[in-house]
C-alpha cells in the first residue's frame, strides 16, 4: 500500500486532514483502542466507552466511504497496548511506503510523532490539525509584542476572521460582549430543558460491558449512558440545544441549581472535542438562530464566544506555553487532592453536588467546574497539579489541551496571570448569589468563622492573606485586601483559626 494512515481517538471526522489527499483504493486506515491511552489518568468510565463508541461508529462511517479501516479493539489479541508498537505491527502487515498522521491534540503524543521517523525507519508525514481557526504561527504573532493577553481582544479577531455575528466591521448589536446582561441566578423551574438522550445500540451495548470489566476500578457511573455516539446524533443533540436551551444560555450561564446538573449548557464538549462536531459549523447554526429571531444576542454573542473565544484562546495558551505550563504553581500550593474529590463525601452541598454529577454524568458545567471544585481547590491550598490529573480524569470532554489551561491558568491562577486577570476566588456569598445550594447545606453562609460556618469564607480571606504580597499589585483584587486589612487583629486571628481548623480535617 501507499500510506497507513493513522486516525486518534479525537480526531473522527471525514474532514480530518490526514485524510486531505487519501485515496481509499491506495491507503489503509488504523485506528485503536489502546490501553496506554485508556490508563494515562483513571478516566471516568463514561469517558471510556463514550471514546470507544463514538471510533467504532466512526471506523464503520470510513468503512461505508469505501475505506479499508484496520480497527484494534481493546480485547484484540493483536492489541499492542501503545500507537508505537500497534503502527510498528502494521507496519509489518502492510509494508506502507508513508506513515501519515494529523497533529495530535496534546504534547506527549505530538513529541513521540517527531521521534517516529527514527523509531520506525520509515517517511511519517505529520499534517497540521485544521479543525481549529487560529494557527501557533498566527497566535505567537498576536502575543508578540502583548504585555498582556486578554482573550477579549483575541474573540474580536475572531469575529472578524470568521464574520460571525459581524455587520461589516462592525459588531451585530453595536457590543462586542453582552456579558453583563448573562449573570442572573436560576430559578427552580419544572420545565427545565434536558440534553437529548440516545439509547445505547448493540455497538454501545458491548462497549459498556468491555469498560464495566475492564475499567471496574475506575471513577464513575457508566450507567445511563445516553451521550450520540455518531455524527449524526451529535448533530442532533446541538439542534435540540439550540431550540430549548439556547435561547436562555445568556442569562443563566453563570447559575447553579442542586439537583439540575445542564441547566441551559449544551454539554457537547465532548463532541467537539473528539470531531463528531465542527466549530464552525454549530458557531454558524447558533448565528441563524438569531437572525432568524429565536435566540436573542446575548445568548447567541455569548454561545459563540466560548466557542471561537475561549476555546480556540484556550488551546493557543496550551501550545505557547508547553511543555513548562504543566508544573506551573504560582502560589506555591501543596496540599494533597482531598479524597472527596473522588467520593463526593462532603458536608459543603456545592462541592457535593458538583461531585454527585460528575460521578455519574462526567459532566459538570463550567461554573461549578470554575467556582465550586476549582475555587475550593485554590482557596486550600491544593496543588494545582494534581488538580489538572482529576479534571483531565472524571470528564467526558476532558483532553490535556483544553483541560490544563483551564485548571492551571483560569481556575487555579498558577500561571500568575497569563491567562486571567484575577484570581477566580470567591466566598460563599458568590456561591449563594448564584445558586439555592445553601439552603440545605450544613454551613451557614453567613458565617465567617467558627464550627458551623461556610468553609469558602475563612478559607478566602485567609487565602487572601496567605498571598497579599502576590496580590497587592493586582488592580482587582486590591479593594479585597483592602477590605481584609480593616478586619481587626481578632477577627484576623479568628479567620486564621476557622481555616487552619478545616484544612486539618482534611488531610
Ligand atoms: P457550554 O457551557 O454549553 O459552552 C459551549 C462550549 O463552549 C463548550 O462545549 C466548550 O466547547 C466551549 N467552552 C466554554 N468554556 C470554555 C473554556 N473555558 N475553555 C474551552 N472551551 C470552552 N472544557 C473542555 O472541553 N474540556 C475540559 O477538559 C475542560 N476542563 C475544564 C476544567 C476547568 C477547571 C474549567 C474551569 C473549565 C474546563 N473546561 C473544559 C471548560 C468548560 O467548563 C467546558 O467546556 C464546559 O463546561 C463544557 O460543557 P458544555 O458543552 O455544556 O458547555
Ligand atoms: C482519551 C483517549 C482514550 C481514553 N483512548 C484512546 C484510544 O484508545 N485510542 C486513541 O486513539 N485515542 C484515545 N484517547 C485519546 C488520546 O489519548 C489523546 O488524548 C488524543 O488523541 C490527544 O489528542
Ligand atoms: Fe457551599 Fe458554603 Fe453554601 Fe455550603 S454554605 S453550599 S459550603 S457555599
Amino acid at each position: 500500500i501507499r500510506n497507513l494512515i493513522l486516525i486518534l481517538g479525537d480526531q473522527l471526522t471525514p474532514k480530518i486532514s490526514s485524510l486531505k489527499n487519501a485515496d481509499p483504493m491506495q491507503d489503509v486506515i488504523l485506528m485503536a483502542e489502546l490501553p496506554e491511552e485508556a490508563s494515562y489518568v483513571q478516566h471516568h468510565k463514561k469517558k471510556i466507552a463514550f471514546l470507544f463508541s463514538a471510533m467504532r461508529h466512526f471506523a464503520d462511517e470510513l468503512r461505508q466511504s469505501g475505506w479499508t479501516v484496520l480497527y484494534i479493539t481493546l480485547d484484540s489479541p493483536d492489541n499492542q497496548g501503545d500507537f508505537t508498537a500497534q503502527t510498528q505491527k502494521a507496519i509489518q502487515h502492510f509494508k506502507p511506503q508513508n506513515i501519515i498522521v494529523t497533529d495530535a491534540g496534546e504534547w506527549r503524543l505530538s513529541q513521540m510523532f517527531k521521534n517516529w521517523q527514527n523509531i520506525l525507519k520509515i517517511n511519517i508525514h505529520i499534517a497540521p490539525d485544521t479543525r481549529f481557526l487560529c494557527t501557533e504561527k498566527e497566535f505567537e504573532n498576536w502575543a508578540h509584542g502583548r504585555k498582556i493577553l486578554r482573550m477579549e481582544y483575541f474573540y474580536r479577531d475572531m469575529r472578524r476572521k470568521t464574520g460571525l455575528l459581524m455587520d461589516d466591521d462592525k459588531p451585530v448589536g453595536g457590543k462586542w460582549n453582552f456579558d453583563t446582561e448573562n449573570r442572573k441566578p436560576a430559578d427552580n423551574n419544572l420545565f427545565m430543558p434536558q440534553p437529548k438522550k440516545f439509547a445505547p445500540d448493540a455497538t454501545t451495548q458491548n462497549i459498556l460491558d468491555l469498560v464495566s470489566t475492564r475499567f471496574d476500578n475506575n471513577f464513575g457511573d457508566i450507567e445511563p449512558f445516553t451521550f450520540a455516539v455518531t455524527r449524526d446524533d451529535a448533530r442532533r443533540a446541538f439542534d435540540h440545544f439550540v431550540q430549548n436551551a439556547l435561547p436562555n444560555f445568556g442569562d443563566y450561564q453563570d447559575a447553579m441549581l442542586e439537583g439540575e446538573p445542564f441547566l441551559y449548557h449544551s454539554v457537547i464538549a465532548q463532541y467537539l472535542n473528539c470531531g463528531l462536531l465542527d466549530p464552525l459549523e454549530i458557531c454558524r447554526k447558533v448565528e441563524a438562530a438569531y437572525h432568524a429571531g429565536t435566540v436573542p444576542i446575548n445568548a447567541a454573542e455569548g454561545y459563540i464566544r466560548q466557542i471561537i473565544g475561549w476555546r480556540e484562546y484556550i488551546r493557543a495558551i496550551y501550545w505557547f506555553k508547553m511543555p513548562q505550563y504543566e508544573n506551573e504553581n504560582f502560589f506555591n500550593h501543596h496540599r494533597p487532592l482531598p479524597n472527596f474529590y473522588w467520593t463526593g463525601e462532603t458536608d459543603m452541598s456545592c462541592v457535593k453536588d458538583a461531585i454527585a454529577q460528575t460521578k455519574r454524568h462526567a459532566y459538570a458545567h463550567h461554573i461549578q467546574r470554575l467556582m465550586v471544585t476549582g475555587n475550593f481547590a485554590m482557596l486550600a491550598g491544593v496543588n494545582p497539579h494534581e488538580l489538572h490529573l482529576w479534571y483531565l480524569s472524571v470528564y467526558a470532554d476532558a483532553y490535556e489541551w483544553v483541560e490544563m489551561p483551564n485548571t492551571i491558568g483560569m481556575s487555579q491562577f498558577a500561571d500568575g496571570g497569563l491567562l486571567a486577570s484575577k484570581p477566580y476566588a470567591a466566598s460563599g456569598a458568590y456561591i449563594n448569589r448564584m445558586s439555592n445550594y445553601c439552603k440545605n447545606c450544613a454551613y451557614n453562609v453567613k458565617k465567617r468563622t467558627g464550627k458551623d460556618a461556610c468553609p469558602f469564607n475563612a478559607l478566602y480571606w485567609d487565602f487572601m492573606s496567605r498571598h497579599a504580597d502576590k496580590l497587592k499589585t493586582n488592580p482587582r483584587i486590591g479593594q479585597m485586601l483592602r477590605t481584609y486589612e480593616k478586619f481587626s487583629e481578632e477577627e484576623k486571628q479568628a479567620i486564621k483559626i476557622s481555616s487552619e481548623n478545616f484544612l486539618k480535617k482534611l488531610s
